[in-house]
């Protein structure tokens, strides 16, 4: 496959940009090899300049649940894009979006839009901690909330993947302030608890662990975190950056029936362009500024194409009867061709899946339910089935540590072609 054109490019992007990338995932570093310069999407296939075309299953990390550059989408975006990009002030589609996401997901009455993932979860511990008048939150070994400074402790996703769970530049009382439990193990949280008494403003959580590669909750995970948090008289979080919108119409809170305080939200929030968003009950939400006394704020925040992209892409979702049934279907198919051929081929791995996320595993346990066994995956099996899925015009996540995530794009012959070409990497990778 020729990628020389990728080589140049990186080799040139590599001399401003740190590491050539704009988020450190992307530089292929756990996987060893050339990032990949992408120059164009449509539906399940990205191209690279090259003129390689791949099936993607990163789906840009998630945004991209209808495929790449839905006609919908960008058709709106080119239109509201004539009106202005944007304003500073104001919208009737941003209280659109806003009422739309207060319908699609259970627990929020009121929701504040933001930049990104990151921003999201950066103001929601923010809003506890003066909702609360406590410092203190917990947060779980191996899961990834973007690179706000109190969530870089033992995370998930770029972290782990560069052997970076604890970043420097994170102050010891900024670190302080973060307590680190175990993903599935209630113990350790409220172990937390009873040490340190009405001091913990929070527990943040992904619902769905997807920054480990996916671990499910156990059965009662979820339903113990919120009795515990009545408990003491914190706030839970979800952070449903991955999973809203996504796993069910409102996210791991419908499909688990268990209500947050909080709800974090980013990518298919805002349809392919840069939309986070936090919301919950009114009377916590309205301790935020201007109504409250807690500050956050952004130039950009709620921008109209933005706004425009992310009401386009979730009120398709909202009002596309059979959508998600239609999503799990192709999602399984895929999960059951997977454990077929780790079956038939005799390579030790899991496969782990939720909705339209799913993560296959190269790691000699039976089943993953927590981050410890995560870590005992072969990441240097990984890095060649990655390379060898590349050479068969498939587009992996460049780290085994992440989610691949299925959209309404991705045909059934684009599953099996998927299983196929899997069994063929498979097959190699059992007679190294
Ligand atoms: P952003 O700031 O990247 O929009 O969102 C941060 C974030 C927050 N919460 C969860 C559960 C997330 O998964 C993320 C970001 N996800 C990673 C991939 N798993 C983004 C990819 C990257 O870092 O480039």
């Amino acid at each position: 496959m020729d990628i020389s054109k990728s080589i140049t490019e990186y080799t040139r992007a590599c001399k401003v940009i740190p590491g050539g990338v704009n988020s450190p995932v992307r530089a292929f570093k756990s996987v060893k090899g050339n990032p990949l310069l992408i120059n164009k999407a449509k539906g399940a296939r990205i191209e690279d300049i090259d003129g390689n075309s791949y099936l993607d299953f990163v789906s840009s990390w998630g945004p991209a649940i209808l495929g790449h550059a839905p006609d919908i989408v960008v058709e709106a975006i080119r239109e509201a894009a004539i009106q202005g990009t944007t304003y500073g002030a104001p919208t009737i589609m941003e209280t659109e979006v806003a009422e739309l996401i207060c319908e699609m997901v259970p627990s929020i009455e009121m929701v504040r839009m933001v930049n990104s993932g990151t921003e999201a979860t950066m103001s929601a511990i923010r809003l506890a901690r003066g909702y609360t008048k406590r410092d203190k939150i917990v947060k779980f070994a191996g899961c990834f909330h973007g690179h706000g400074d109190s969530f870089l402790i033992k995370a998930g996703s770029g972290a782990i993947t560069l052997g970076l769970p604890d970043s420097p530049g994170v102050t010891s009382s900024v670190a302080n302030d973060t307590l680190i439990a175990d993903y599935n193990d209630i113990h350790s949280v409220e172990k937390l608890f009873s040490s340190y008494p009405d001091q913990i403003a929070a527990i943040i959580v992904e619902p769905v662990a997807g920054n480990m590669g996916v671990v499910r909750p156990a059965r009662g995970f979820l339903e113990g975190l919120r009795i515990i948090a009545d408990k003491y008289n914190s706030l839970l979080i979800f952070d449903e950056v991955i999973t809203g919108f996504r796993i069910a119409k409102g996210g791991a809170q419908e499909y688990y029936n268990v209500m947050p305080d909080i709800t974090t939200l980013g990518k298919i929030i805002g349809g392919g362009l840069p939309v986070g968003a936090y919301g919950g009950k009114k009377n916590i939400m309205e301790k935020l500024a201007p109504v409250g006394p807690v500050y956050q704020s952004g130039t950009l925040s709620g921008n109209p194409l933005a706004m425009t992209a992310g009401f386009v892409t979730l009120n398709y979702l909202n009002s596309t009867h059979g959508f998600y049934d239609m999503l799990e279907q192709k999602s399984a198919r895929l999960e059951a061709g997977l454990k077929l051929i780790l079956e038939k081929t005799g390579v030790d791995g899991v496969v782990n899946r939720i909705g339209s996320m799913l993560t296959l595993f190269f790691n000699p346990n039976k089943t993953i339910n927590t981050f410890q066994e995560v870590m005992m995956s072969d990441t240097e099996l990984y890095a060649k089935y990655f390379h060898l899925s590349l050479e068969n015009g498939i587009y992996l996540a460049p780290s085994q540590f992440e989610t691949m995530l299925i959209s309404a794009a991705h045909t059934d012959d684009d599953i099996d072609y998927m299983i196929s070409a899997g069994e063929k990497s498979l097959n190699l990778l059992s007679q190294r």
